[in-house]
Formats: structure tokens, C-alpha cells, sequence
């Protein structure tokens, strides 16, 4: 996008920070390190709480062991406590455990919004439910503490389809029921929504010749519009789009401007995506 500076910032001159509050991918295609390629991609400094590490390949995730949860508490205040962070996301949360542990560290150093204090800094809530190939990453007691806890604090939350039918239980069939799921999260709290329309073609069976993102803010509604790129190599890539929004957040963008950010992210990401190992390779972050 020609409007969004170059990441090439002068000698000694800091870039923003965000903050990743996700798990592991030991194959390196998805959760945090994703989200880190995606940030450094995206020109801001990647900084990292880990939930879980997952052990994980191309063909899938075989185990997973998460964090106890005043470590990942711990990582979220030491680091905003010396370099200070302009953005966060969350991906793999794995128990409401740590999303307890995620929302009382946040609340401590300001991050995301709170009726008493109002906004905060800028807090992508990507709510992870499942891995591509169907491995949980969140227990089923958690989901609950999604809706209570993180939503009301959450400055935009990013859901697939499969996510909006655990969350809100709509079936996104279409654009009109993409609106609904949107209002359903909002009356859950989230500030903003945006509906991923990538997995229509696969929950309807019916051919989408684009892949149309529907973001829901202040009363308004913005269409996000792709070619559907038919490639095997997607792994990663919800993490990647939300994570180079928040980047974009963290570069002070309006958060209509950081979703198109991300969606162009996004789209060449997956352009460009590539095979590696005998299963599922990764999206590509190319720099923006
Ligand atoms: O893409 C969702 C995701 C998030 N975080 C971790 C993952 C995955 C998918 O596999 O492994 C750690």
C-alpha cells in the first residue's frame, strides 16, 4: 500500500512495539512466530508473552504444554514495564487459567479497554480456538472467560467462521449473517469485529470468487475485498492478518487503515505462501 511508510526506520530511532500473548509453533509456521514475522514484516518491534509451546510440524500439533499462568503474567508486565508496548494481540490462550492471568496483567499496565478507565492500548483479540488441522488450543471451560473477560476489553476481535459458531453460535452463510455474528460480539462487548470470510467457500460448499473480510466499527460496516487465492499453504495465516493489524495499531493507523494493512498483508502473504514438510507449509510475511 504506497500510503504506509517504509519499514526502513533511521539508525538508532526505536520502532513501535507489539506485543504477542500466543503460543509456540515449534514448525515456525503459525502462532507467535508468525506473529513476530508478521510485525518485523509490518515495521514494528515484536515482543513476545508465551501461553503454550506447542509441539507441532507441517502435518499438525501432537502436544502442547502450556505456561503456568503468572509466568505469562510475568512476561506481560516485565515487558511493558521497560519498553512500553503500542499495540497487543492474543492467539493461543489454551485455558481460562491464563486468560485470567492475561486480562489482570493487562489491566495492570493499561492494556485494552475498561468501562472504568476507558480505552486502553490498542488490544487484538484473535480468539483461537482450534488448530487447521482440528487440534484444540482452547479448553472447552475457557470459552466462557473469552466472552466475559477478554471480549468487553478487546479493541477489535478477529474470528474465522468456525469461531463465531463457538463463540456466538451464528452460522455465517452470507454477508447479511456475517452482520449478525458482528452485533452478537458487540453485545458481548468487543469495540470492533471483523468477520473472516476465508472459510465461506468451505462452510457453504458454495464457490466464492473473493474472499470478503466484514469489519464492524462505530455503527459502521467496511467490506474488505481479496481474489480467493486457491493455495494449500495457509497455515498461519489468521495470526499473520490479525497480527499485522495490531502492527498497524501500533503505528498509530485509524483501525480501519490497519485492516487494510492487514488485508493487503494478508493477501500477498498467502500469494506467496510455500510448501515445506509433507504437510500444510506457512503464509508468507512480505514486507509492507
Ligand atoms: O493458527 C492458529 C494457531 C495459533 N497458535 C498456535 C498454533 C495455531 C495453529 O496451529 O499452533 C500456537
Amino acid at each position: 500500500m504506497s500510503e504506509v511508510p517504509t519499514t526502513t526506520g533511521a539508525a538508532g530511532i526505536a520502532p513501535p512495539v507489539a506485543l504477542s500473548i500466543a503460543g509456540t509453533d515449534s514448525g515456525g509456521g503459525a502462532g507467535m512466530t508468525a506473529d513476530v514475522r508478521a510485525f518485523a514484516a509490518c515495521g514494528v518491534h515484536g515482543a513476545v508473552a508465551v501461553t503454550a509451546v506447542t509441539v507441532q510440524n507441517s502435518l499438525g500439533v501432537t502436544d502442547v504444554h502450556e505456561v503456568p499462568p503468572d509466568v505469562v503474567a510475568a512476561q506481560i508486565r516485565t515487558v511493558a514495564g521497560d519498553m512500553g508496548v503500542d499495540a497487543a494481540k492474543t492467539g493461543m490462550l489454551a485455558t481460562r487459567q491464563i486468560i485470567e492471568a492475561v486480562v489482570g496483567a493487562c489491566d495492570a499496565v493499561g492494556i485494552g479497554r475498561r468501562a472504568s478507565v476507558g480505552e486502553g492500548v490498542p488490544f487484538v483479540v484473535d480468539p483461537v480456538a482450534a488448530s487447521m488441522s482440528g487440534s484444540p488450543l482452547l479448553a472447552g471451560d475457557a470459552l466462557d472467560a473469552v466472552r466475559t473477560e477478554l471480549l468487553p476489553r478487546a479493541t477489535l476481535v478477529t474470528p474465522n467462521l468456525d469461531e463465531i459458531a463457538l463463540l456466538v453460535d451464528v452460522k455465517v452463510v452470507d454477508l447479511a449473517s456475517a452482520r449478525d455474528a458482528a452485533a452478537a460480539l458487540h453485545d458481548l462487548g468487543a469495540a470492533a469485529v471483523l468477520v473472516k470470510g476465508g472459510h465461506l467457500e468451505a462452510t457453504t460448499g458454495r464457490p466464492q470468487p473473493e474472499c470478503v473480510d466484514l469489519l464492524s466499527v462505530g455503527g459502521e460496516v467496511h467490506e474488505f475485498r481479496s481474489p480467493r487465492l486457491d493455495r494449500p499453504h495457509t497455515h498461519g495465516g489468521g495470526d499473520s492478518l490479525a497480527s499485522a493489524i495490531t502492527a498497524g495499531l501500533a503505528r498509530g493507523m485509524s483501525l480501519v487503515d490497519a485492516v487494510a494493512l492487514g488485508k493487503e498483508f494478508i493477501t500477498l502473504a498467502v500469494e506467496h505462501s510455500y510448501p515445506l514438510g509433507a504437510g500444510h507449509g506457512p503464509v508468507r510475511a512480505m514486507p509492507m
